[in-house]
């Protein structure tokens, strides 16, 4: 983490507290990013003067707007919707919605800022935006989600557009939501078209799109371990989460010879000496997608697993771990255990899922590190296809998908190589990840001149 100089990264990082207060999620991913970027444009003035960074780190457009809904007792509910459009230099905007009560203008500008980058490694044409809104959809009944949903895209619907900003689905937005939402957009403008990713099959989604982040999180792993000599088989997965990531992680790690022993919610997490299976994997889905249940049930349906409420599942020995729940659930107390007990690479499967003290152990320690930005890219990747599939009007079988998707892993883990070996075969994935990411982007601003 070598700097350009510290005055400068100081001074720079300070207007980016200064301009973004109460913001510490945003002011965070910025931090990471521009760790990496100051030594990297040391030498090159154009990035400089254009002041590109300075650029990338203020949204081209932040919209805000009440969402206004009538629950199942008639009652009046508002609720705060958002869609950040962080930059189109490469493509148009593109990133996932999330519904949770902790969003807010913070967490979403840390995730339009991240997706920019993200994008740009999958190689593909698309620009970098997410949305949401602060409302819980644990406890609401279909319907509730159906009007909350409605009267979101009664408002979203002017901002987006297939050649303008595509969402997909995030924390709490999954098939149903975006099968509401979609319903609406249509209804609205009258148009199908490739607005939304993340559709159903019957009305325009791309075969394998629910599995490609998780399968994704676990070829990066995979390709890291390869680039050691080593590989995945018998390795013992600590992961986090137990929604769409979190599930399809562990999934593709059992496809691949893994053993996976944790899973978890916000209500903390289970232990499963003997390693998860398949069929617990599919009982998981179904509990959380169709009963809308909890993890602590697993411990209640499966012998030998147990519940651990309110921890997270770091302190679990193991080789590899997975977060795949949230933003800062990774601390740097969590790391050094990780690492004390002989974890050796981590793939980040949510969004900077470490904080900052995590990801710098983990740097310093020469754990295999792979940042959400790389990992977890493979299901905007799969989003990106889903709107080729669209907009040529056809659609792709699944092997094709499949063989793409594992393409596109194989090429960001080259993208990150180029930029992150270091000397004796390290590969710093984070500095590979933030300057791969930075200079295609970088260099499509430039073309554009001072706008
Ligand atoms: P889901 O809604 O399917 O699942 C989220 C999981 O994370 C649930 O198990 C949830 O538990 C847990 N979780 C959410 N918030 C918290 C919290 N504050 N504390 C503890 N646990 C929490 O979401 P996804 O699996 O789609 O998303 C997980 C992560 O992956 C997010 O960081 C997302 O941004 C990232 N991601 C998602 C992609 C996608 O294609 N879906 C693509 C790339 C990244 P509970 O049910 O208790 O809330
Ligand atoms: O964080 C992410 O990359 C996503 N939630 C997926 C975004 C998308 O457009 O598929």
């Amino acid at each position: 983490m070598a700097r350009l100089d510290d005055v400068e990264f100081s001074t720079f990082m300070e207007g980016v507290r200064e301009r973004n207060p109460h913001e510490p999620e945003f002011v965070q991913a910025v931090q990471d990013v521009a760790e990496d970027i100051f030594e990297f444009i040391k030498d090159k003035q154009a990035y400089q003067s254009a002041q590109i960074l300075r650029r990338i780190a203020e949204p081209d457009r932040v919209v805000s707007f009440r969402v206004t809904w009538e629950d199942d007792n008639g009652e009046v509910q508002v609720n705060r919707g958002y869609r950040v459009q962080n930059n189109n230099a490469i493509g148009p905007y593109k990133g996932g919605l999330r519904f949770h009560p902790s969003v807010n203008e913070s967490v979403l500008k840390f995730l339009a800022f991240e997706q920019t980058f993200k994008n740009a490694l999958t190689g593909l044409p698309m620009g970098g935006g997410k949305g949401g809104a602060n409302f819980n959809p644990k406890g609401k009944s279909d319907r509730e989600v159906m009007r909350f949903c409605q009267s979101f895209m009664t408002e979203l619907f002017r901002h987006i557009g297939a050649d303008v900003d595509v969402p997909a689905g995030d924390i709490g937005v999954g098939a149903r939501e975006i099968g509401y939402m979609f319903g609406q957009y249509k209804r609205i403008t009258n148009h199908f078209t490739g607005v939304l990713t993340g559709k159903g099959l019957e009305y325009g989604g791309s075969m394998i799109r629910p599995e490609a982040t998780g399968y994704g999180t676990v070829y990066f792993l995979e390709n890291m371990l390869k680039h050691q000599g080593r590989g995945l088989e018998g390795m013992r997965a600590v992961i986090s989460g137990s929604g769409n990531v979190a599930t399809h992680a562990a999934e593709k790690l059992i496809h691949l010879g893994a053993k996976p022993v944790t899973l978890s919610d916000s209500g903390g997490f289970i232990h499963d000496p003997e390693g998860l299976t398949l069929e617990k994997v599919q009982w998981v889905k179904s509990h959380k997608t169709h009963r809308r249940g909890r993890i602590s049930e697993y411990a209640e349906e499966f012998k030998g697993a147990t519940f651990h409420p309110g921890e997270t599942p770091w302190s679990v020995p193991c080789d590899v771990a997975l977060p795949c729940a949230t933003q800062n659930e990774l601390l740097g107390a969590d790391a050094r255990t990780l690492v004390a007990n002989g974890c050796i690479a981590v793939s980040e499967g949510a969004n900077m899922p470490c904080d900052l003290e995590a990801a710098h152990y983990f740097r310093g320690a020469k754990t295999m590190f792979g940042p959400g930005k790389a990992a977890n890219a493979g299901g905007v990747a799969v989003s990106g296809l889903e709107m080729s599939q669209n907009s040529s009007r056809r659609s792709w079988k699944e092997p094709e998908l499949q063989l793409m998707l594992r393409e596109i892993m194989d090429d960001i883990h080259d993208r990150c190589l180029a930029y992150g070996q270091q000397l004796g075969g390290h590969v710093d994935y984070v500095k590979g990840a933030n300057i791969a990411g930075f200079k295609k982007v970088a260099d499509a601003m430039l073309a554009f001149g001072v706008v």
